[in-house]
């Protein structure tokens, strides 16, 4: 690097440009005026580091191989390097410099600034499943992060734009705990946000009300109101439940009225406006507000498709055509336009150009309309036979597809905004190219955007395309070079198309709205609030800095951020080297994992090798039959539970004579009746699959209304649909039907099974769920005959983790019952922090279970993923088919009455019931290294995914050691590490709220007293309860969160739930446990019987 390329910085530039990095984006705009010394510092920084990456690089290549390498380049200079691209919104060049640091840093998942940057940058280019990873992962290493709330709001939007609703509320919460000065965002424009969400959702009047409180706000911003206005106008223009159609009508008017006037400038609101217009019959009314809308708005596709239905309704043809083509042309999957210019040509006899024109409109079109299918059959085989037409035969009343394609028009009319805007609407039916109507010329294209090609330039392309096996060098030159700009342009101009298409009207407008919100949260970031504050913990020395010349070393030292300082903290430390050790250095005390400091976050694993047979795929059941109280007894039997994913259990309830029949409806219901029922409200479909409403698909979503209803009037209905089953049945003097299998044929294919049938045999059951049986005044005789059952299998015994709680976890450590119909359906899950399950059939029907080992999880994820389901938060239905192609296993099998179905920690599954039955479930969790690791990594992972872990792990390892011995060395490992990382929390916490004056209480805890949870962020606050009033209620905090709604941490108050000389004691204690030989070498052990795995 010569002389003239060092970089001279001020001690205070450096200091700004230390201070930038990925959260200043949004907030700090370098693009705008305001800032352009900052904006000229950061190239200037970008500029020198590109040039020493350089010059590291040439020496790295002029070095002999194997000779010492005194050049080194720290990675962060990468990360600093995308972080000054991201907020020069270069983001081609910030991701690019993130990547590097990615592949250089092996602790890149630490850094959450990295993460933060990365994930924006993803954000940027629509990869939201990256973006949503990156973003998850910020926050997961650093939940008090200050950005926070715009990274919880981007992950609303993408889960929303995915259909997660229920993550992507959790997120709108979330983002709205922020205080204001944190966000980039509005707490209105959020309010917007959500209200969205019910209306994606489909909950249209709360959508409408959240809409109407919106406009009452004084504050709303203009753009705001115009949003919220376009949105109701719609709504009330599209949903019929929303009122009569004449009021709607003219409150959709009323509302698209006021969009248009709120922003006079955007074109969106006035092409709803004429689609409002036109569906009222107002032709003319609609053609002026679709003119206005194309003169504001650059080439929206869905305006020149709608401009063409108005004509083709007003039998303008060659008007419809050009508006139909100018549609296609800005956007080629216009399936709408296709199929419209499809029936246009049809109306004109010209079938040939229809045919082409519905086929273009590509498989989604069809798919989704019967009729258009009957249609091109019909054209398929009409045109096979029919001569082909030439040019010059019968005179046709429109030109061609591929005439109209190329009139110059077109290409005029594909311009970004377009000269020709439609002609007015009465008398000017034309069969020449329609004349501008207005005098708007053609907007010159924004600076950065690619030019459109001419109408010559596209000519030229065409013709060198054409001729391509045959051109002179030259002419590739210009093929290429007008290629790469006709490419350019159709991508600016598809990014426009997306950018409108929020607010258009083909399909369903909310789910494309959202989308639109999406790129415009990412667009139009406002203007800077604040400078950030955050002051570099690095200081700088006053002399000017000169970074530059020859360095050995590429050092950028005060440009670093180092948001995690390495600890060095393991297990066989005593309570108090950790807590001396915490006095100097505890680390960040907001993200200690319980798996340990070296590994990072959990994954979903990706489906284990080896590729699995097709018998390995659908594996016979596990299954052990239980002769006697002994067998039932036997510790073989536990193991044998232990050893398999799923296991059926049959005949152990006889054997124990354990009377089922207290957990019959009719004893329910003679105890009490009045007892609380959810349910269910699902479709009867056959086991092994799961259509859409329609009955045209096949999906994995699995829909289900939610109400509530008492043990009696369920019975009532459970009783009732029996008899109605068995009245059909004698009608019908056929096979019974009380089998959800009788809907389709029972391979499973679709034959006799077609949508036509399905709607019509689709039936509506009512599935009642997660009956609360824990109250021990109400159910002593419930509770007390199932103490009849093996100690590995009861609710609670010594031997089950979740007895050592303490406290009560609803269905988890008490029971729960089901009350079920055919056909009555649990979707796939795992348990509750991977524990494991008991659940007996009561009869007197059969249930279905389908399990697949915890091994395969991440490959059942990676197809709800697919299915664009969320595994955690989502409601799924697998196909087993689909799973074992992916190479998953799943197990099928049959649990009758009276059979109890272990299931393992971890193992996913699902139940559909085939009769009438009740089945009774709870968790347990034997004490094993594997059960209790599989549920710290679940208790890790879900903080990633911000779910709620239902155990409270912290709360339960210290529990476990307080009260029992451990001698398997895994698990003493596990929980000790566990031990150690919340100790070091709860001294960090301790340290860090006592540093800011908060006033420390001793709490300690009641018996019984149920765990605490973050109000914010959901997470275990297991010590230190920091609490604030809020709205009259006081509010548990974790300290990150409680930092993000106050970095002073003033007016909280902090609660200590334990002493820490106590926990002290207690991690010292947990030693492992090496029990004393046995004296004498164990006696036989009794016959016990051989479980052996058998298919049902
Ligand atoms: O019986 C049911 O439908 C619930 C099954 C289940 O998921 C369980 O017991 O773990």
């Amino acid at each position: 690097m010569d002389e003239k390329e060092e970089l001279h910085l001020t001690s205070q530039e450096l200091q700004v440009l230390s201070e930038l990095d990925s959260r200043q984006f949004g907030f700090l705009k370098l693009r705008g005026s305001e800032h352009g010394r900052t904006r000229a510092l950061v190239l200037k920084a970008v500029k020198y580091l590109e040039g020493m990456l350089v010059q590291v690089k040439e020496e790295e290549r002029a070095c002999s191989p194997g000779a010492r390498r005194d050049i080194c380049i720290d990675p962060k200079t990468y990360c600093k390097l995308g972080h000054f691209h991201l907020l020069l919104e270069d983001y081609a060049k910030a991701m690019s410099a993130y990547q590097k640091f990615y592949a250089l840093e092996q602790d890149n998942w630490k850094d959450p600034l990295f993460l933060y940057g990365l994930g924006l940058c993803y954000y940027h280019y629509n990869a939201f499943d990256w973006a949503t990873k990156a973003l998850q992962m910020a926050l997961y290493v650093a939940p008090g992060f200050s950005r926070a709330a715009d990274a919880h709001l981007r992950l609303a939007l993408m889960f929303k734009a995915r259909r997660h609703w229920g993550a992507a509320a959790v997120h709108f919460r979330r983002a709205r705990l922020a205080p204001h000065q944190d966000a980039t965002f509005t707490r209105l424009e959020l309010s917007f946000h959500a209200a969205h969400l019910l209306e994606a959702r489909g909950l249209r009047k709360a959508a409408r009300d959240a809409y109407e409180r919106l406009l009452k706000e004084p504050q709303l911003s203009s753009m705001l109101k115009a949003d919220v206005c376009r949105q109701l106008g719609w709504m009330y223009h599209r949903c019929a439940s929303l009122g009569e159609p004449a009021a709607r009508a003219r409150a959709a008017i009323w509302c698209l009225q006021r969009a248009v006037v709120a922003e006079p400038e955007s074109g969106a609101g006035l092409y709803l406006l004429g689609r409002c217009f036109a569906a009222q019959g107002k032709v003319h009314d609609a053609f002026i507000a679709y003119r206005n809308s194309v003169e504001k708005s650059e080439g929206n596709a869905d305006t020149w498709c709608s401009i063409g239905v108005l004509y083709q309704q007003q039998n303008q043809p060659m008007d419809a055509l050009q508006a139909y083509i100018c549609a296609v042309q800005l956007d080629k999957g216009h399936s709408a336009a296709w199929t419209n210019l499809g029936s246009l040509y049809e109306s004109c006899s010209m079938a040939r150009d229809a045919f082409a024109c519905y086929n273009n409109g590509g498989a989604r079109a069809t798919l989704a309309s019967a009729p258009l299918r009957q249609r091109l059959a019909f054209l398929r085989a009409h045109l096979a036979h029919a001569p082909v037409p030439s040019v010059t035969g019968k005179r046709r009343s429109l030109p061609s597809i591929e005439e109209a394609w190329n009139l110059p028009i077109s290409a005029e009319m594909s311009s970004r905004a377009p000269k020709a805007a439609p002609p007015p609407y009465p008398g000017a039916g034309a069969s020449t190219p329609s004349t501008p109507a207005t005098g708007a010329g053609p907007a010159a294209p924004k600076r950065d955007e690619p030019t459109p090609l001419t109408h010559h330039q596209l000519q030229t392309l065409q013709y060198l395309q054409r001729n391509s096996h045959n051109l002179s060098p030259q002419q590739q030159a210009l093929m290429q070079q007008l290629l790469s700009q006709y490419r350019l342009s159709q991508a600016a101009r598809a990014r426009a198309v997306a950018k409108n298409e929020g607010n258009c009207a083909s399909g369903d407008s909310a789910e494309s709205l959202a989308e639109d919100l999406l790129k415009k949260f990412s667009d139009s970031q406002p203007d800077i609030k604040k400078e950030p504050t955050t002051k570099s913990p690095l200081s700088v020395n006053n002399s000017d800095a000169v970074l530059g010349g020859r360095q050995p070393v590429v050092k950028l030292e005060p440009l670093k951020t180092d948001p995690l300082k390495p600890v060095s903290f393991h297990i066989g430390m005593s309570a108090k080297q950790i807590m001396d050790s915490c006095k100097d250095n505890a680390g960040p005390p907001t993200s200690w994992s319980v798996l340990g400091d070296g590994c990072g976050p959990p994954e979903p694993p990706g489906v284990p090798p080896p590729r699995l047979s097709a018998e390995q795929l659908a594996p016979p059941a596990p299954f052990v039959y239980v002769e006697s109280k002994r067998d039932a007894f036997s510790p073989q039997l536990q193991d044998f539970c232990l050893k398999h994913p799923i296991a059926v259990v049959r005949g152990l309830t006889a054997a124990l004579k354990l009377d089922l029949g207290l957990f019959s409806t009719k004893t329910l219901v003679e105890a009490w009746p009045d007892h609380a029922v959810e349910v269910r409200t699902q479709l009867m479909q056959s086991a092994d699959e799961n259509w859409d409403a329609s009955g045209r698909r096949r999906v994995w979503a699995c829909a289900s209304h939610r109400s509530h209803t008492t043990v009696r009037k369920y019975a009532q209905y459970q009783a009732g649909s029996f008899q109605d089953s068995l009245r059909e049945e004698r009608e019908r003097g056929a096979a019974p039907a009380h089998s959800a299998g009788a809907l389709s044929d029972s391979d499973g294919r679709e034959s006799g099974s077609g949508p036509a049938k399905r709607r019509r045999t689709a039936r509506m059951l009512r599935f009642g769920t997660n009956v609360d049986l824990s109250d021990e005044r109400k159910w002593r005789p419930q509770l007390t005959e199932l103490q009849k059952l093996p100690a590995f299998a009861r609710v609670a015994s010594a031997a089950n983790m979740l007895s050592h709680v303490g406290h009560v976890i609803l269905g988890m450590n008490t029971v729960q019952l089901y009350m079920k119909v055919p056909g009555s359906r649990t979707p796939g899950h795992q348990e509750n922090n991977n524990f494991c399950s008991i659940n007996i059939n009561i009869g007197p029907g059969d249930c279905e279970w389908f399990g697949v080992p915890d091994a395969y999880w991440g490959g059942v994820r990676e197809l709800c993923d697919r299915h664009g389901l969320s595994y955690l938060h989502g409601s799924w239905w697998p196909d087993p088919d689909e799973l074992r192609a992916h190479g998953v296993p799943v197990y099928r099998f049959t649990q009758r009455p009276g059979d109890l179905v272990w299931v393992n920690a971890g193992c996913v599954h699902w139940v559909q019931a085939t009769g009438w039955c009740n089945n009774i479930a709870w968790n347990v969790g034997p004490l094993t290294a594997r059960q209790y690791s599989l549920a710290l990594e679940r208790y890790e992972w879900n903080k990633v995914q911000n779910f709620k872990s239902i155990v409270p792990m912290v709360h339960l390892t210290w529990n476990l050691a307080r009260n029992i011995r451990v001698s398997d060395p895994r698990l003493h490992r596990a929980m000790r590490t566990c031990l150690l990382q919340t100790l070091r929390a709860a001294a960090g916490t301790l340290q860090t709220v006592r540093a800011r004056g908060v006033p420390v209480r001793f709490h300690g805890r009641a018996r019984g007293e149920a765990s605490h949870y973050c109000g914010a962020c959901e997470r275990e606050v297991w010590h230190a309860l920091l609490v604030r009033e809020h709205e009259r209620r006081h509010v548990v905090h974790c300290l990150a969160c409680a930092r993000r709604a106050s970095p002073t941490l003033q007016g909280f108050l902090c609660l200590e739930e334990h002493h820490v000389e106590e926990l002290s004691l207690v991690y010292d204690a947990f030693t492992l446990h090496r029990p004393a030989p046995p004296l004498h070498a164990p006696a036989a052990l009794p016959p016990t019987p051989t479980p052996t795995p058998t298919p049902d």
